[in-house]
């Protein structure tokens, strides 16, 4: 069982790799303000978790700058999501927005939903 999933998880992130979506190309004025509107969030994420996976290629296709933190092998990321979020459960963003109270958003269609409307120039 452990070799399935370690095998079923190298093969996700080979197939990603071998078809990573291009970041898209917005003006420096228009990437500036979508860097700001995400400079706040951090995506909790393990690596060959094909959820994480999906968010991770919204975030690049989109070109979106958001720090990503592993939850799997690093014990001081997970504590913090664990105690903070709720669950260990990935991906989870965090989102801290100023004067606001930190949200934690588990779901990756929920989390995409999220980061679509969120950096949408009008
Ligand atoms: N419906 C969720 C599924 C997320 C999910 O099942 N994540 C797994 C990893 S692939 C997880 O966090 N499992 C908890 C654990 O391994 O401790 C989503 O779309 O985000």
């Amino acid at each position: 069982m452990v070799f399935i999933r370690w095998f079923l998880g190298k093969c996700i992130l080979l197939i990603n790799a071998l078809t990573l979506p291009k970041p898209m190309l917005r003006i420096k004025a228009d990437q500036d303000k979508v860097d700001k509107k995400t400079q706040f969030f951090t995506l909790y994420q393990f690596e060959a978790c094909p959820f994480c996976v999906k968010v991770r290629r919204f975030i690049r296709k989109n070109s979106l700058k958001i720090d990503l933190k592993d939850a799997k092998n690093n014990m001081a990321n997970k504590s913090e999501l664990v105690n903070n979020g709720g669950k260990h459960k990935v991906p989870c963003l965090k989102i801290e927005k100023l004067n606001e109270k930190t949200m934690w958003l588990y779901e990756s269609d929920a989390i995409i939903a999220f980061l679509a409307k969120e950096t949408e120039l009008s």
